[in-house]
């Protein structure tokens, strides 16, 4: 697996955590570093910068010329990285070899890995596992989209280690040889339109995850999603099916309320629903195949059960912000597809006003209208898809465009009664007004930490705002 990078002229593409892992990793092992980003030195930042230059990396920077990646025995590149961009056609073209962060990390990494991939639950199931794992006793590293680069692991990592690699789309679409000894398929919904073609490029692009896998390896598909089930037939893998929705004759599945493990050797109980400390059915989804990966790895009842009892749920992912006047607050910020909004909605019985918007990935927002219609009382709109978003759930819902986040909390919170729930849940990415989820997640929590600390005074009304009209048409506060 291991290949020779001591003395070899590699180029490296895109200078953010995974390209400087790579950098850094070359440089430990001798090679010799073209690193090239699009952004300027002033973008990226000096200090970052200098510890390269003083590594004896060559840089380009604020764009990429073909001729310093012609000049490699290999190229290799950052997730965000389009392949289709030109000077890497041109290296194709001559035949340079273009591995990925993770292909390139996995030539290295010891240790068993676990890969997960699918549209939504990936970072949840994965830190799942890693909970369960650890409960089991055994040593075990998270990585990959995660926002740890598994470049960054292979030197930490032991030979009876597992490795826990939380796997994306752009990141599969570059593997080559990557194996993981388990792959987790959560489920599949249309996502970044913005960069694969069609919605049959971006599954080809994840069911890459299996390529390698042979009889020896696990896969573990959501019995429940069929584009998922379909994969069964194509992996050479022992597959392991979770299913929320019927009965399985061996994996796991819900039978009146409980989780249940079925396996050659017996049926065991693991939970009640109820324990599993998650709001939302997606959540018993992904603490299934959780459970499916602990299956495979032989872990008890006892500790998976104790591992998810006690796990604290993920900031940014239906979380809990706080209570105001009766009005709970959630910040779902994660929520960057149409799909997780969904499930977001679907995990509270009505009462809400929603906030939507963001950059738009190319997403047909339509499938909200049916459950806007019968749990949304007031939608917010903020950010570059408000239009498009409007006109995919005109007359499902009062709609009111505002500029800010905290324009939209403010408004939220005029609006709320007690009992009602304010919920961040944006189905768009969040790069128009943002650096990333993160951000917008944080900024909608001190937003909403300003409410809470006006409450604390008598409290103090904004400007009045335009109401909601009836008619319910966009329009702005
Ligand atoms: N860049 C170029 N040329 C280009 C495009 C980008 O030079 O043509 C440069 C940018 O200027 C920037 C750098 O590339 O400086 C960024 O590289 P990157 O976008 O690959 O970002 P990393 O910081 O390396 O983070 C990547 C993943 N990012 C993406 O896939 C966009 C991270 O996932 C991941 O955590 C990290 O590797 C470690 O594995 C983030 C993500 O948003 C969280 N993922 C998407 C998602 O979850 O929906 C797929
Ligand atoms: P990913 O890493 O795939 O983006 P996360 O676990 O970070 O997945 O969750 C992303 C968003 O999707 C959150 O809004 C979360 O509430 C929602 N979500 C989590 N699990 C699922 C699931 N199994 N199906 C649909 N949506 C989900």
């Amino acid at each position: 697996m291991d290949m020779e990078v001591e003395g070899k002229k590699v180029a490296v593409i895109g200078l953010g955590r995974s390209g400087l892992a790579m950098v850094q990793f070359l440089c430990r092992r001798r090679a010799q570093v073209i690193a090239t980003d699009q952004k300027s030195e002033a973008e990226l930042g000096c200090r970052t910068l200098t510890s390269l230059r003083m590594l004896g990396v060559h840089l380009e920077l604020g764009h990429h010329t073909p001729e310093s990646l012609l000049g490699s025995d290999f190229i290799l590149v950052s997730p965000g990285v389009p392949l289709s961009i030109e000077p890497l056609r041109r290296a194709r073209a001559a035949g340079i070899p273009i591995l990925g962060e993770v292909e390139f990390a996995s030539r290295f990494l010891p240790g068993r890995i676990i890969g997960v991939t699918g549209s939504n639950g990936k970072t949840t199931v994965t830190r799942l596992i890693g909970a369960i794992l650890a409960q089991a006793g055994q040593c075990v590293h998270l990585g990959g989209n995660i926002g740890i680069p598994l470049t960054s692991l292979i030197d930490r990592v032991g030979e009876n280690d597992f490795v826990v690699a939380e796997v994306s789309s752009f990141q599969l679409e570059t593997i080559d040889q990557f194996r993981p000894h388990i792959a987790v398929m959560t489920n599949i919904s249309p996502d970044h339109l913005d960069r694969h073609a069609t919605l049959g490029e971006y599954i080809h692009a994840k069911r890459r995850i299996f390529l390698n896998q042979t009889a020896a390896d696990w896969a573990v598909l959501n019995a429940d999603d069929p584009i998922v089930l379909e994969m069964m037939y194509e992996t050479r893998a022992h597959p392991i099916l979770f299913s929320r929705r019927r009965e399985l004759d061996e994996g796991v599945f819900v039978r009146d309320d409980e989780i249940i493990c079925r396996w050659p050797d017996g049926e065991r109980r693991l939970m009640a629903r109820t324990e599993i400390p998650l709001l939302g059915e997606h959540n018993v989804e992904n603490v299934m195949a959780a459970a499916a990966v602990g299956l495979a790895v032989g872990v008890a009842m006892e500790p998976m059960r104790e591992a998810i009892r006690s796990f604290p749920g993920i900031e940014h992912r239906l979380e809990r912000v706080t209570r105001i006047n009766g009005v709970d607050y959630y910040n779902d910020s994660k929520a960057t597809n149409v799909d997780s909004a969904m499930r977001a909605l679907e995990a509270f019985p009505g009462d809400l006003i929603v906030i939507f918007g963001g950059r738009d990935k190319g997403s047909d927002f339509r499938p909200l209208r049916p459950l806007v219609a019968e749990r949304v009382k007031h939608v917010i709109l903020l950010g570059e898809a408000s239009p498009r978003i409007a006109r995919a759930l005109r007359g499902a819902a009062p709609m009111t465009q505002v500029a800010s986040m905290a324009e939209a909390v403010r408004y939220a919170h005029r609006l709320a009664r007690a009992g009602d729930t304010v919920l961040l849940a944006p189905a768009c990415a969040s790069f128009d007004l943002f650096d990333n989820y993160e951000h917008r997640g944080r900024v909608f929590k001190e937003e909403v930490q300003k409410l809470v600390d006006l409450a604390d005074e008598p409290l103090q009304r904004d400007a009045p705002m335009e109401e909601a009209n009836s008619m319910n048409e966009v329009k702005r506060s």
